[in-house]
């Protein structure tokens, strides 16, 4: 039995990654069935509550101010909308509903209340709630904690290394600093990244070396394949190979293999082949709906039909925080 261990060093990652695929996948294979229930995927669903006029730099995100992307900087969405969407999301067969906002860090105004009563009423409907809203503060993570928050996502996104490369505005530490502050406060930590975005395959390994060596492994781990779009900066980047998406799912699964791994975005531009191949590869998460944050995600009738043909079912919520083998501080 594979154990959960936060000591890897980056001699055993590189052996991991640079394992053949097919052998590679058959080790992530082994790793997933020993952890998980084979062929239950989490299906989770994304609403921008807060879109476009970011201060930040990330050159490969649609919502950065500094961009002209299409995107437009919008006030936050109004209650009874988000509630709504929710709700769809919910009566679609979602089990997480994670709410983003295009900011720096959390609000300390009416918005950031706002998103409290939020995550409150939407745990109250029985979904997980998971909120990405940048940097936090302790007292913000307290308070976000004490109104039912589930998990936060936020992305380390590359090595430290490539890090520098693509964002100015905020350093590595500072995104370390938040996934502490959410740890400290009982909350789980949803930290990946995004592949494809002209780093190179030890960049790759950095960022898998960096969550596996957390104190506490992420509770999810969201592998993101580049959405180039046009006005950003990586407007020309080429497509990602779903080999790399499935060796990087196959290395995160054995590295963490606790964790739930998640197909995320660029899942558009895969057929059901090239995603089986990625659940075969230790995948259980995906999204679904008719959006990610801002660029258009799979439609739901086609993931319908592949969860039927590939036999897969979807994850009841809140299973980790029953399961025993995840450490006590996630499971809460
Ligand atoms: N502003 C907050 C932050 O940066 O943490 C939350 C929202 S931000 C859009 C959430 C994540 O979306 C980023 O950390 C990044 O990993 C991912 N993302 C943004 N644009 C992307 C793109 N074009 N392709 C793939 N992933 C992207
Ligand atoms: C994550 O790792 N990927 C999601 C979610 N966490 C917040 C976001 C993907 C965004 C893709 C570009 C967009 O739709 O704006
Ligand atoms: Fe802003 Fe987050 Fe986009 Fe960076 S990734 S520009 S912080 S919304």
């Amino acid at each position: 039995m594979a154990s959960i261990r936060n000591d890897w060093t980056q001699e055993e990652v590189k052996e991991i990654y640079n394992t053949p695929l097919m052998e590679l996948i058959y080790r992530a294979a082994t790793v997933h069935r020993e952890f998980h229930e084979t062929g239950e995927v989490q299906v989770c669903t994304l609403l921008s509550i807060k879109t476009g006029g970011c201060s930040e730099d990330c050159a490969y995100c649609p919502q950065s101010a500094r961009y002209n992307t299409g995107v437009d900087s919008q006030k936050m969405m109004p209650k009874d909308m988000i509630l709504a969407a929710a709700e769809r999301a919910k009566d679609a067969g979602s089990t997480r509903f994670c709410m983003g906002a295009a900011w720096r860090s959390a609000r300390q105004n009416k918005d950031f209340d706002q998103v409290l009563d939020l995550v409150s009423d939407i745990a109250d409907m029985g979904l997980e709630v998971c909120a990405t809203l940048g940097m936090l503060t302790d007292d913000q993570a307290k308070k976000l904690k004490e109104a039912g928050l589930y998990a936060y996502n936020h992305n380390l996104d590359s090595s430290e290394d490539f890090y520098k490369k693509i964002i100015t505005t905020r350093t590595y530490d500072d995104r370390l600093d938040t996934i502490k502050k959410v740890q400290e406060n009982e909350i789980s930590v949803c930290s990946g990244g995004i592949i494809g975005m002209g780093e190179t395959h030890e960049d790759r390994m950095g960022l898998l070396h960096t969550l596996c060596t957390l104190d506490i492994h992420p509770e999810s781990v969201p592998v993101n394949a580049l959405i180039a779009v046009p006005g950003t900066p990586m407007e020309d980047q080429p497509k990602v190979p779903s080999w790399d998406m499935a060796r990087m799912i196959a290395t995160a699964r054995i590295l963490m293999p606790a964790s739930m791994v998640r197909l995320s975005a660029g899942r558009v531009r895969m057929n059901f082949e090239e995603q089986a191949l990625c659940f075969m590869a230790g995948a259980n998460s995906i999204f679904t709906g008719e959006k990610l944050l801002t660029t258009d995600n799979n439609e739901l009738d086609e993931d319908m039909h592949m969860f039927e043909l590939f036999g897969l079912k979807p994850r009841e919520a809140y299973k980790n925080a029953k399961e025993e083998h995840i450490p006590a501080a996630v499971a809460k």
